[in-house]
């Protein structure tokens, strides 16, 4: 651990705020501990008031000079971002699974997904494209262009420390944003560790200094600052739905943008024809990987009743040979939850289900033995009916409702009765079965996969979800829009100046 961190710079005590430099922040001290042993690894100086206000002024100043270089250029930097992750790769990920707690392979895999956007925004950066549209005046030229938005504020989760990051500032970057990221407080030394690597290339480069900022504070103080700033443009906030709803509301008053991406409660359909082998690896990876920390993690499983029972053993021995440990340790495939609060919360909600009639068929503890700490549960699995009031919850916990279903209709219906609409998946081999799903009246979700599990997107696509999930979407596809502002330009060449819809108004 001692080289990792040395590798990537994180001391004893960090700095909490970074604009270009790092400042001697003033703000309280924040101890970070490793859900892998409950040990403190480090400490953080948060920023104040005082320093977010020096970020924020540091960030609009460069972004007057950042927006004026050509955006080719500015995909440079993020290309050369993209390198230095690279390089920086295994320490990294390390360091995630360390701070976090989600395996080895995921923490590296989280890395890659940075790299992957990185290199998606370099494209992307000649690629910023306007329509231009038929004017109804003669000699009138009629288009539309994209101008760089301003200074926006990124609110990250614990369960994706780095990479929900890379997908709002590769995008934001090459836009001609500046920005200021607020991380999770559980994870704040892996998003310093990236902000010293991406301080690496700004340096060697001719570009303002503030460009990827920093603030580290708690959503009360640092957050609340943040969301009501009528500096920022634009705040793109990933967590809770009830967080998501204050950020809203704030942005709201003061007329800033939004793009939330907040709550899942994915299901995924099995219908009597699925492969059952393939449904299986999806659940399990779906429900069990990330120690069911996603916001992609599959919560629901609606089963034809045919095959419940059949699914159910199936499922039960797949949970029995999950290896539960250290997630540093090669063949580990759940490692703990990310803190002590989260286990209550776990137990909490088992009760509550017991309290509602559902039957926990697998699961349901703390995990005492061979453990180095407090954090680590078993994956549980539960038989639940419909109208339990918990299944309309997000519990983030590796617990799965196991639901029963007579048809397509009936699994079409349950499984869009939830207030969340990130992900879905259905597990059939029936055409028709498919396309219901993926027709109008078919999944309600941003995303719906057909034999592929709700969580583990690729960056190609827009990601994000309906309803209480917010509506925004980041990363691929055309999500770059949002981090810009669209103008409508209409030029007239000629000697006349007629309006349009024919009305006169000559004197
Ligand atoms: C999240 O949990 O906030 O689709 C993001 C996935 C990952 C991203 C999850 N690529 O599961």
């Amino acid at each position: 651990m001692k080289e990792v961190f040395e590798k990537l710079g994180i001391s004893d005590v960090n700095s909490g705020a970074y604009c270009g430099e790092w400042l001697d922040t003033s703000g309280e001290i924040i101890e970070v501990f490793s859900p892998i042993d409950d040990s403190l690894i480090a400490k953080v100086k948060s920023a104040s008031e005082e320093d977010y206000e020096i970020v924020t002024q540091k960030a609009q100043e460069a972004f007057k000079i950042w927006r004026m270089i050509p955006a080719p250029q500015r995909g440079e930097i993020i290309r050369q971002i993209g390198l230095e992750l690279r390089k920086h790769k295994d320490n990294l990920g390390n360091l995630v699974t360390i701070e976090m707690g989600k395996i080895l392979t995921e923490g590296l895999g989280e890395v890659q997904e940075m790299i992957d956007m990185a290199d998606f925004a370099v494209g992307l950066s000649r690629q910023l494209y306007g329509l231009t549209m038929m004017s109804e005046r003669p000699s009138h030229r009629m288009y539309e262009q994209w101008h760089p938005l301003g200074v926006i504020g990124i609110i990250s989760a614990f369960n994706f420390p780095v990479a929900v990051w890379s997908w709002n500032a590769f995008i934001a970057g090459v836009c001609g944003d500046t920005m200021i990221w607020k991380p999770s407080s559980s994870t704040p030394l892996t998003a310093i560790a990236v902000t010293k690597i991406v301080h690496k290339v700004i340096e060697k480069n001719d570009v303002p200094k503030a460009i990827f900022n920093l603030v580290i504070g708690r959503g009360s103080t640092i957050g609340e600052r943040l969301i009501n700033d009528k500096a920022i443009q634009l705040i793109s906030a990933t967590g809770s739905c009830n967080m998501g709803k204050k950020v809203h509301q704030a942005a709201a008053k003061r007329y800033g943008g939004v793009i939330l991406e907040l709550g899942g409660n994915n299901g995924i359909i099995v219908m009597e024809d699925a492969n059952l082998e393939l449904a299986l690896k999806a659940v399990l990876f779906g429900a069990v990987g990330t120690a069911g920390q996603r916001c992609t993690t599959t919560r629901r499983v609606l089963i034809h009743e045919k095959i419940c029972d059949t699914f159910a053993e199936k499922l039960k021995k797949a949970y029995s040979s999950v290896p539960i440990g250290n997630p540093l340790n090669e063949g580990i495939l759940m490692g703990p939850l990310v803190d002590k609060a989260t286990v209550k919360i776990y137990l909490n909600a088992l009760d509550i289900i017991k309290e509602q009639g559902g039957e926990i068929i697998y699961g349901g503890k703390v995990i005492t033995e061979n453990v180095l700490g407090e954090c680590y549960v078993e994956p549980t699995i539960i038989l639940v009916k419909n109208d339990m009031p918990i299944v309309q919850e997000e519990t983030f916990a590796p617990i799965l409702y196991l639901i029963k279903i007579r048809d397509i209709d009936e699994a079409i219906k349950f499984h869009n009765d939830v207030p969340q609409g990130l992900s879905s998946a259905i597990f059939t081999n029936n055409l028709q079965y498919s396309e219901q799903f993926l027709s109008h009246a078919g999944s309600d979700c941003g995303i719906a996969n057909v034999n592929i599990g709700t969580s583990g997107a690729e960056i190609g696509g827009a990601f994000g979800g309906e309803k209480e999930t917010g509506g925004g979407r980041e990363a691929g596809s055309d999500a770059w829009k949002a981090y810009m502002r669209r103008q409508t330009n209409t030029i007239n060449w000629g000697k006349e100046i007629p309006l349009a819809q024919g009305v006169k108004f000559d004197v």
